[in-house]
């Protein structure tokens, strides 16, 4: 079975699509998105199963093939496998599978529910959430487990979800807190921020003190950039900070990424080269640049691409709302904002966004 997804990228719009019959359906609520180590394959959750789609949108591949609910996809660091969530055995347990599809390998063994988080950078651990444990009431914790199968290990012990290491793995990025990603608006002392650790679970240390919703941690290829989402600017949308030695984070207020207004960003990944983001917002999966040049623009724009294959005529397009991101400018360069329409953006039917 195939399908094809469309992303609308901030840069780019991602449209997948599935093609049980002659005539493609687009993918829509498509979720959990992780983005492969050279930006050019996106992992999402849909129906259940695992998928993966070239990050410039196409026709989508299934990877899981499972009544139970398989979510959290996450790309191994050469980008080979993939380690994802499942609840096939009662409560949501860490597997792997190859990214090309096959047997996954079942990891985890807790009656609480673990989800995959991430990889350490040696492709050995693999980084989840848990609330296994004897605290009452029980809180996330991050744990890891040997990708080869072994003892779990936990990190955390004051609160910890959606960690990521840091590039040369000494670090890890999390966050904490009680908040929850619908509360749109939320400002008070329920709210999540971000948290830095070794990569040990010691020396931790805050990074975010705004008092409403900060989450989905990224780093920059450096080490030196955190990527993440917060409503800092009003709706909850992918900024940057900058962080200084030792990984506190920087006064500055941080530099905002995409420019979403009607809808809230979502869950948020990095490629391993710290080039594209990919996220939830609305109903799609969207991908962005995190160059200088690929920061949408925030004004309405009457050359946004609508150039959906399918579009529902009672739904508006992500690419087509005014409040959307509204540069299509996927490219092979290492500057999206210079990227020339014969170099390969994306869609390919518009080249002129692309100027
Ligand atoms: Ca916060």
């Amino acid at each position: 079975m195939s399908r094809t997804l469309r992303l609308p990228l901030a840069a780019l719009a991602l449209a997948c699509f599935v093609a049980p019959a002659p005539a493609q359906e687009p993918i829509r609520l498509a979720r959990t998105p992780d983005v492969s180590p050279d930006g050019k394959l996106v992992a999402f959750s849909y129906l259940g199963d695992v998928w993966t789609v070239e990050s410039i949108g196409g026709t989508a591949r299934q990877v899981t093939s499972h009544v139970a609910h398989d979510v959290n996809p996450v790309f191994s660091p050469d980008g080979r496998y993939l380690a994802f969530s499942s609840n096939r055995h009662g409560s949501y347990d860490v597997f792997v599978v190859p990214v090309q599809g096959g047997r996954p390998r079942r990891l985890t063994f807790d009656s609480a529910n673990d989800y995959a988080a991430g990889w350490s950078p040696d492709g050995k651990k693999i980084l989840f959430t848990s609330t296994r444990s004897t605290d009452f009431p029980p809180s996330y914790e991050l744990f890891t487990v040997p990708v080869e199968g072994g003892m779990a290990h936990r990190l955390t012990t004051a609160g910890a979800k959606e960690g990521v290491y840091s590039p040369n793995g000494d670090r890890i990025a999390y966050v904490r807190g009680p908040g929850t990603w619908y509360r749109k608006g939320y400002r008070g002392s329920a709210n999540d921020d971000l948290w830095v650790c070794n990569a040990d679970g010691t020396n931790n240390r805050r990074l975010t003190a705004f008092d409403g919703q900060d989450s989905s941690p990224m780093w920059g290829a450096d080490g030196n950039t955190l990527y993440y989402v917060s409503e800092i600017h009003g709706t909850a949308n992918i900024v940057a900070q900058s962080l200084a030695a030792g990984g506190a984070a920087v006064a500055a207020k941080p530099r905002q990424l995409t420019f979403h207004k009607d809808d809230s960003v979502r869950r948020a990944r990095v490629s391993r080269d710290g080039r594209w983001i990919v996220y939830e917002c609305g109903p799609d999966l969207w991908v962005v640049g995190t160059g200088e040049g690929a920061v949408p623009r925030s004004s309405p724009s009457p050359s946004t691409p609508t150039t959906r294959p399918t579009p529902s005529a009672s739904r508006p397009s992500p690419a087509a709302s005014p409040s959307s991101p509204s540069r299509a400018t996927r490219s092979t360069s290492p500057s999206p904002s210079t990227a020339n329409c014969s170099a390969g953006c994306w869609p390919a039917r518009t080249p002129s966004r692309c100027s």
